[in-house]
């Protein structure tokens, strides 16, 4: 296992970051622009592991995908134009690859086999087989198909009615690609708003979808016209540089074109609830699709929150680095409603705490979340991202902070969604 000697003590960070782009969306673009008719172009496409396994993916169901560097020709073949693949679907690390790719291989009549690491034969994969499976789809797996590999025989579908059982962006995705594949109106029903870049994306390549509060329906048999994707940055990866310049004394940090939407936001709320000094300049006009700004964010003193509810869903794989934040803030920060967090790419209600409490944070586990008591000064000592970018990104932010020295193990798991973190964290020193 390689172990990266962290930076430690630093004295300030300042500079400007252009920060990768969005996976979620690159993800998206890959699958709709593969079913959809024509040649459809993606620039500032995240070159992640993720977004390659998507690529690779549909390559290996004939579509053909030309990438220089982060511009992306997809040749899309149309809803049915995708070929039985001849061998194995390896998604990697990535849940939205297998969750999103279900939903469109449930409409396929042929035969197709889905797998990727030792984190996806640990996650939940029921949640998106059941509605698949009441639609129509033929899909068997380990553990009677909760568990990877899966294998799937699709066709003509049945419309659904579904009532999401979790907030699951990736869920709701999966049963409205599903729905282009039935026989009418197909809809999910939210429990809370979870990221909403499938309906518009699906808009954009002029699917009608309706949106009526947490309603989300759509018609099958709808054809997918070809377009350009403009991917904005990723406030995800932001959220880590976010966090640093917040924390890190005397510190300015400026980030350009990253992606506001709304379901994505929550930490940009949470940063201002607990006093950060930070400055959002939205674009006007060019991106229509998904909002996008330039942010400033500079070192302040900082209180804690309390974070729950329909905040969740807007900010759920920030949890990790808002628990270093918080270790950073004064009194106590209380995170709950956050059980999910138990099924990413590493339990990480676990791993934070665990990993944390190594460099000497005040940080209990709680059933659905965690409770941070700051403010309080990091020490040193060697961590691991157990495989998780988002874990392996947060420790890497703590080292800057931390009195004594830091190894990182496993900090390869970065290359998933920010592959040129350290360089990018380097140029601000
Ligand atoms: O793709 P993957 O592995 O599930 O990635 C994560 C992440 O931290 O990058 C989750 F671990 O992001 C998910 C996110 O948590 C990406 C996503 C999407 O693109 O639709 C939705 C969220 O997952 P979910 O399960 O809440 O739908």
């Amino acid at each position: 296992m390689n172990v990266l000697p962290l930076t430690t003590n630093v004295s300030r960070l300042n500079g400007e970051i252009q920060v990768p782009g969005d996976k979620s969306i690159s993800h998206r673009s890959i699958m709709l622009g593969s079913i959809a008719e024509g040649k459809t172009t993606v620039s500032n496409f995240l070159s992640g592991a993720d977004c390659l396994s998507t690529i690779s993916c549909f390559s290996k169901m004939g579509i053909v995908i030309d990438r220089e560097k982060d511009f992306v020709t997809i040749h899309g073949k149309g809803a049915y134009g995708l070929q039985e693949p001849e061998q194995l679907l390896d998604v990697g690390n990535s849940g939205t690859t297998i969750r999103l790719m279900m939903g469109i291989l449930a409409g396929q009549s042929f035969y197709s086999v889905l797998a990727g690491d030792e984190s996806i034969a640990r996650r939940p994969m029921v949640r998106t087989v059941l509605p698949l499976r009441e639609m129509g789809a033929v899909i068997d797996g380990r553990m009677e198909g909760k568990r990877t590999p899966l294998s799937i025989r699709g066709g003509q579908l049945k419309p659904i009615t579904y009532e999401l059982p979790v907030a699951s962006a990736q869920v709701k995705s999966c049963v409205l690609l599903a729905g282009l594949y039935s026989t009418g109106t197909t809809t999910v029903i939210e429990k809370e708003k979870t990221r909403d870049h499938t309906e518009r994306m699906l808009a954009k390549f002029g699917v009608n979808v309706k949106v009526n509060g947490l309603n989300v329906s759509v018609d099958g048999g709808q054809k997918l016209k070809a377009t350009h994707i403009d991917v904005p940055g990723d406030i995800s990866s932001a959220a880590f540089f976010l966090v640093a310049g917040a924390i890190v004394k005397d510190s300015e940090v400026r980030l350009k074109n990253v992606g506001m939407n709304p379901t994505r936001s929550g930490i940009i709320d949470v940063l201002k609830e607990m006093g950060a000094d930070i400055e959002i300049h939205p674009y006007s006009g060019n991106v229509e699709e998904e909002p996008v700004a330039d942010l400033i964010i500079r070192n302040s003193t900082l209180r804690g929150t309390e974070i729950k509810g329909s905040l969740i869903p807007r900010l759920i794989d920030e949890i990790p680095i808002i628990a270093l934040l918080a270790t950073q803030a004064e009194g106590k920060t209380i995170i709950s409603d956050a059980k999910e967090l138990k099924v990413k790419e590493t339990d990480r209600i676990l791993t934070v705490v665990e990993e944390l409490s190594k460099l000497g944070a005040n940080i209990e586990a709680t059933e659905d979340g965690m409770i941070v008591h700051g403010k309080t000064m990091l020490t040193g000592g060697t961590v691991n991202s157990h495989g998780d970018h988002r874990i392996g990104m947060m420790l890497s932010i703590a080292s800057l902070i931390c009195n004594s020295n830091v190894d990182l193990e496993d900090s390869e798991a970065i290359n998933v969604s920010y592959p040129n973190f350290f360089e990018h964290l380097q140029s601000l020193m």
